[in-house]
């Protein structure tokens, strides 16, 4: 992964050297207030005797508190929990002939990017690891202005039209009364919305599989979700789908996994971006585009503008055009993470829309939030949202506003400045919309077109295997069974039994439901490429837990360089911290003890040889739970002689053991080909 553009990785973009004007290293320096005043002390306000009243001539005082007192600003109304990082993208080869975007001219063209991922439903200090839909929002800093790709990590969306986006919303937010319950879809206002709104069942069925329980970021899909048109310089349109596909692979946590992570470590998700991105190990994702004729419009069984409705990769394949790689974090969460403002309006030419209702309605609503979120319409003036393409207009002033503009000239068309700033006519890079011929009567109505909502689910189900369809079940059960309306539960398996009569069934079961009068599927399509078990399959940046006391067998060593030159992360636990030494040689630094390590921390783990170092590990009774959890949660397990001792079988889908006198290279080969699987669901747990 390091390897591919270390060029351009390790130098500073344009976007990089932009924001390096904003960026104010304080180490070393003076103190002083905002005014610039050095100031001799910072510890006591001002009184009038060492026991008396402050004074009200305090400024330094006044003017520290007044700016701690607004130090917050709204969340984002949804995705308010997000992390973000820099990086850049690069096209593997023009795609001038479907689009004259300038940034998928020319594969020498090194775009800078900003990402902010994010959970849709929590509040911005909730838990990562919470069963949502994950935002994926990419901000392109490209010469001809910012082009923002908002997605999510789940190619359908939940409504059809954004008039119904305040409703979804409301419905699965906290509830108003007692504003609970925080970050979760397991309540009734949520289930309601659901069985009373059909258009969202695809999505739900997204929802409740493990793609709402991502391993990290790293390791996830991004989708465009909505149709958009890529124009070309002659002006013929095609209409496209984008797609992010992680080089990674795209993989999950189990949701026992999940549950325990939002306590033990709620940052899960975006630690492990962080400490990527510090450690070397950029994530990278290939941009795919899917792409259909004008012409071909109609030629599909769903409408191709619904955004309810995926394209089936089998049908209108993905074609990579390039790579993202994120290769540098934050200097500020506040001011990169937090302040980014996104827009999918924020396109550049050869980039359009099309009429999908659910865009339509995004296209107003982006703008319009940030007015009260960040304060005012100058929040492009932010170091981490200005383009990098040169700003000339004649709007003015406003709350915020930062540039100075020159001039008594603030209208167009005007003589003095000689009618400049001055449009510029398509030919010469101005933005043109496509000349899209529309007509129609006025009406408040939804097309037949996007009317079949089961078809798609039935194809998602049809498609997962007996493991993920296992996990959608119980996720209904889970979710259904904190739904206190009994009538809300036995509304959601008789609409579901519209999907397929067996998954309803299913579910049904254990809910105190009853089971539905329906069978049959709304369809017998199947696409492979929905299902998680066909992902590509890579040991790399796996975290093992290595569980090892004084006295280890002296193949661990070996193992361990046999694992990092694979790639994969591994970290000592050890019953207390310090260092651990061999039974005959050799040191090694324990980075976690027992008492502050899980196995939800980790890929896998790997338990060490060794008559002393087994009994010092079992000296803390934790570290049996520690391995029959990883094991519980279908986690790759490898043992060395005696380590078998701690394991709760020493055999079994994805267990790895080595006896004395076994081939140690294969035992780690092994072990690296079940790191790679990731999870392991023959196993009996
Ligand atoms: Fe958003 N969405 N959304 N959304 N959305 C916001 O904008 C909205 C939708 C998505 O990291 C808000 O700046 C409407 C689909 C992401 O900063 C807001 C509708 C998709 C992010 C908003 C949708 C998304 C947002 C809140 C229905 C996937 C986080 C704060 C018509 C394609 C961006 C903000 C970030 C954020 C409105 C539906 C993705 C209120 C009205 C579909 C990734 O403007």
């Amino acid at each position: 992964m390091k390897d591919s553009n270390s060029n351009n990785s390790s130098k500073k973009t344009i976007k990089d050297q932009q924001l390096d004007q904003f960026t104010v290293d304080n180490d070393g320096k003076d103190l002083t207030t905002n005014q610039g005043l050095r100031v001799s002390e910072d510890e006591h306000s001002l009184k009038a005797g060492v026991r008396g009243p402050t004074l009200m001539e305090d400024f330094h005082f006044r003017e520290k508190m007044t700016h701690f007192d607004h130090e917050r600003i709204p969340e984002r109304i949804v995705h308010a929990r997000g992390f973000g990082a820099h990086g850049f993208f690069q096209v593997y080869e023009s795609m001038k002939a479907f689009t004259r975007a300038k940034f998928l001219q020319d594969p020498s063209t090194v775009t800078p990017v900003f990402v902010r991922f994010s959970t849709v439903a929590g509040s911005r200090g909730s838990a990562d690891t919470v069963r949502d839909v994950r935002g994926f929002a990419t901000k392109f800093y490209t010469e001809e202005g910012n082009y923002d790709l908002v997605g999510n990590n789940m190619p359908v969306f939940f409504i059809q039209d954004a008039m119904k986006f305040p409703d979804f919303v409301h419905a699965v937010k906290p509830e108003p009364h007692n504003e609970i319950p925080q970050a979760q879809s397991a309540h009734d206002t949520f289930w309601d919305f659901v069985a009373n709104n059909t258009e969202s069942v695809h999505m739900v069925m997204w929802a409740m599989s493990d793609r709402a329980l991502p391993r990290s970021y790293r390791m996830m899909e991004g989708f465009g979700v909505h149709t958009f048109r890529f124009v070309n310089e002659q002006g013929r349109a095609h209409f496209v789908k984008f797609h992010w596909k992680p080089v990674l692979g795209t993989h999950s946590l189990v949701w026992d996994e999940t549950q325990k992570l939002a306590g033990k470590d709620p940052d899960f998700n975006r630690r492990d971006l962080w400490e990527a991105i510090e450690s070397g190990n950029y994530p990278e994702y290939e941009l795919g585009v899917q792409m259909i004729p004008e012409e071909d419009e109609f030629r599909f069984d769903f409408d191709i503008l619904d955004p309810t409705k995926i394209w089936p990769e089998e049908l209108v394949p993905v074609r990579l055009i390039g790579k993202m790689t994120l290769n540098r974090n934050t200097n500020n969460f506040f001011a990169e993470t937090e302040q980014i403002a996104f827009h999918p309006g924020h396109v550049v030419p050869g980039i359009d829309f099309t009429n999908d209702p659910l865009l339509q309605g995004r296209l107003f609503s982006y703008t319009d939030t940030q007015l009260s979120r960040l304060g005012g319409p100058n929040f492009h003036e932010f170091p981490i949202n200005r383009p990098i393409a040169p700003v000339h207009n004649n709007q003015r002033d406003g709350m915020h506003r930062m540039t100075i503009n020159k001039g008594p000239v603030s209208y167009h068309k005007n003589g003095i400045a000689g009618n400049t700033p001055a449009p510029v006519p398509g030919e010469y890079g101005g933005y043109e919309h496509y000349t899209e011929k529309v007509e129609g009567r006025k009406v408040r109505e939804r097309s037949d077109s996007f009317k079949d909502h089961f078809s798609q689910a039935s194809m998602f189900w049809n498609s997962m295997s007996e493991v993920e369809k296992q996990h959608i079940v119980s996720a209904f059960q889970f979710e259904l069974g904190k739904v206190q309306r009994k009538e809300i539960r036995q509304q959601v398996v008789d609409v579901f039994a519209n999907v397929d009569g067996e998954l309803a069934t299913r579910i049904s079961e254990g809910i105190g439901t009853i089971p539905p009068q329906k069978s049959g599927s709304a369809s017998s399509l199947v696409s492979p490429a929905l299902s998680m078990m066909n992902t590509v399959k890579l040991p790399l940046t796996r975290k093992v837990a290595v569980l090892a006391g004084n006295g280890y067998s002296d193949e661990l060593p070996f193992v361990l360089t046999q694992l990092q030159q694979a790639g994969v992360i591994t970290e000592i636990v050890s019953a207390k911290l310090g260092i651990i030494r061999g039974k005959t040689s050799g040191e090694l630094e324990v980075k976690h003890s027992l008492l502050g390590a899980d196995s939800v921390l980790f890929d896998a783990v790997l338990v060490a040889g060794g008559t002393l170092s087994v009994s010092e590990l079992l000296s803390e009774p934790k570290v049996l739970d520690f391995v029959r959890e990883a094991y519980q949660h279908y986690k790759p397990i490898a043992a060395i002689d005696e380590g078998v001792n701690l394991l709760p079988s020493a055999s079994g889908d994805g267990i790895v053991t080595a006896r004395e006198g076994d081939d140690l290279k294969s035992f780690g080969q092994s072990f690296i080909g079940a790191i790679a699987a990731h999870r392991h669901w023959l196993r009996t747990v």
